[in-house]
């Protein structure tokens, strides 16, 4: 299984000294760097890759390309926005690999980032009130503030099968896809796993591969992408009215440009219903699960209704009963929406032609991994020539915990949130004063739109970075109440929803021997902001100072 990464950075100096050491330079590391730096905050960043872009340099295996409509997947800074055009509706890797030159050029990031560095621990100096972070080269830094912006991703999950180091054939889990691609012409293909990356990658490499096999756990419950292009036109005339977008994208639950809208299901005729229904499908995008009825994910019966009409719809394209089953099954898998669905172009046409098969490993589990191939429990072998791993990752919280954190009193990270997860507002934790992340644990992160959770929670950091600067604050520290308080307003949100009834990443569910908990604030961006913003209003509320 291949690494982009090798630790041989010369870039910067040994000791380094800064006020704010940034970790992850994707959506999140840039955007606080970028505010920081106007409040004239010294600021470097760590990033582990060779690029900026955090899961958009990682990414690069077949057909990967992100499921938000433009102009959602983006920064509202207009210094950004206003002369970057976009190719299509959705646009795919090298586009966002490009997009991210251009932030680079508005932004000029790069001169502060030290690539090629991976942070292997970081621990808080109470006396000289410094974070002491130190890499995996050997090097170490001292900065008084330490944001991390690993994403949510940061860790893969490899499961452990018998034999996987002794495939003969080309093996790579999706983010560690190799960038000159692999070629798949006429190759047999085994794609483990149908989350949204196997998905892509599924539906990408039949159109050229011998044949395709999807190795299937749970069915996605995949929603149509309605691709299209979009031109210049089309951009410069809608540009005007961006500001308004992204205004309007942080009042919406999931930081889109749509809302669930303010009926329930059963408010509706069941010929009202199939219209609505019928329209947000076609419309495509995450509008049948984020601008449904108001109840989708709350309510069994309503969410049933929902699934019904996915079921008919996507059953209605797969020719082979027995693939049907297995793909889009009468009865749910799960409650719909809430494991992440995905969007697709053809996956079903693509894995309905007879050269494609589809393994229900619930049914029949792999039991090893050969030189050749994949065995599965009913005794079968099938050969391949690429495998594929599109088996996710030690989602919200593996980054975090795998970074060699430690408190003031010297327990580690991993070993605070080895039975579960405990921090304040999704952003602090108790006994790592100074220390902030983003798109992490508890808070909006897989429930929203990934530039919206970054912009909402990174101005919050940057706010409360600058009121601990202009009130001569040394350091703020969660309190261990306010954590209790915090974990328990996320579990209590989540209790109210469908999300715990399903076995998903949202939910630690994904990883073995990992706690069960809701792992995301499940109450929308604008309750989440609200409850933000009081914090720092009440003067640091939750917080001790010093
Ligand atoms: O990972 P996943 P992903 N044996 O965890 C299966 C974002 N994303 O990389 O569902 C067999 O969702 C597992 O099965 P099950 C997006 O937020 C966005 O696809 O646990 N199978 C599942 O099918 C997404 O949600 C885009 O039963 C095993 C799959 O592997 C997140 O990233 C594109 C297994 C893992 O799916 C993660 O997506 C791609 C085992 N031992 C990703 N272990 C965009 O479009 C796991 N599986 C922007």
């Amino acid at each position: 299984v291949n690494g982009h990464s090798t630790p041989d950075n010369e870039s910067y100096a040994d000791n380094l000294e800064t006020d704010v050491l940034i970790v992850g330079a994707g959506f999140g590391g840039i955007y606080l760097m970028h505010k920081l730096r106007q409040l004239g905050f010294n600021c470097k960043i760590f990033e582990a890759g060779k690029e900026l872009g955090g899961v958009w340099h990682w990414n690069c295996y077949p057909g990967a390309r992100v499921d938000t409509q433009v102009p959602i997947y983006e920064y509202s800074l207009p210094e950004v926005w206003k002369d970057w055009i976009w190719s299509e509706r959705y646009p795919g890797f090298a586009e966002l690999r490009k997009y991210f030159e251009h932030v680079e050029k508005k932004l000029d990031i790069k001169k502060d980032v030290a690539f090629d560095t991976r942070v292997t621990g970081a621990h808080f100096d109470k006396p000289s009130s410094r974070w002491i972070i130190e890499t995996e080269d050997g090097r170490t830094a001292k900065a008084q503030y330490l944001l991390l912006a690993t994403g949510f991703a940061a860790k893969r999950h490899f499961p452990d099968w018998v034999g996987i180091e002794k495939f003969k054939g080309v093996i790579h889990h999706s983010s560690f896809w190799p960038d000159e691609g692999v070629d798949v012409k006429g190759k047999r293909i085994a794609i483990i796993g149908t989350g949204s990356t196997g998905v892509q990658i599924a539906q990408e490499t039949a159109k050229t591969a011998g044949s395709v096999t999807v190795f299937q756990r749970t069915p996605n419950l995949a929603l149509p992408m309605q691709q299209q292009p979009i031109t210049r036109e089309e951009q410069q005339t809608r540009k005007p009215k961006y500001p308004e977008i992204y205004k309007y994208r942080m009042t919406t639950f999931a930081g889109f440009q749509y809302d669930y809208i303010e009926r329930n299901t059963f408010d509706d005729t069941p010929e009202e219903r199939e219209a609505f229904y019928q329209k947000l499908f076609d419309n495509g995008g995450f509008e049948f699960w984020l601008a449904n009825y108001k109840d989708l994910l709350f309510d069994k019966k309503a969410n049933r209704e929902a699934y019904n009409f996915w079921a008919k719809r996507v059953r209605a394209r797969i020719t082979d009963p027995e693939k049907r089953d297995i793909l889009a099954p009468l009865d749910p898998p799960h409650a719909f929406g809430t494991k992440r669905p995905s969007l697709e172009q053809d996956y079903y046409e693509m894995l309905d032609k007879p050269e494609n098969e589809v393994v229900d490993i619930k049914k029949t589990p792999i039991v090893e991994v050969t030189e050749t191939g994949i065995k599965t429990e009913d005794g079968k072998h099938r050969e391949f020539d690429i495998i594929a791993l599109a088996t996710g990752f030690d989602s919200v919280t593996g980054g975090m915990k795998n970074m060699g954190l430690v408190d003031v009193d010297g327990v580690s990270l991993s070993e605070k949130w080895k039975m579960g997860t405990w921090s304040y507002l999704g952003m602090t934790c108790n006994g790592f004063p100074n220390m902030f992340f983003l798109y992490g644990a508890q808070g909006p992160t897989a429930f929203s739109n990934g530039p919206s959770c970054v912009e909402c929670q990174g101005d919050w950091i940057v706010d409360a970075m600058k009121k601990l600067k202009d009130e001569d604050i040394k350091y703020c520290d969660a309190t261990k109440e306010a954590e209790e308080a915090w974990r328990r307003k996320v579990t209590e949100l989540s209790d109210k929803t469908l999300f715990p009834g399903t076995s998903s990443w949202y939910m630690g569910a994904n990883i073995p021997g990992k706690p069960r908990e809701q792992l995301n604030w499940a109450g929308g961006i604008p309750a989440y902001s609200k409850e933000c913003r009081e914090a720092l209003d009440n003067g640091f509320q939750g917080f001790v100072t010093a």
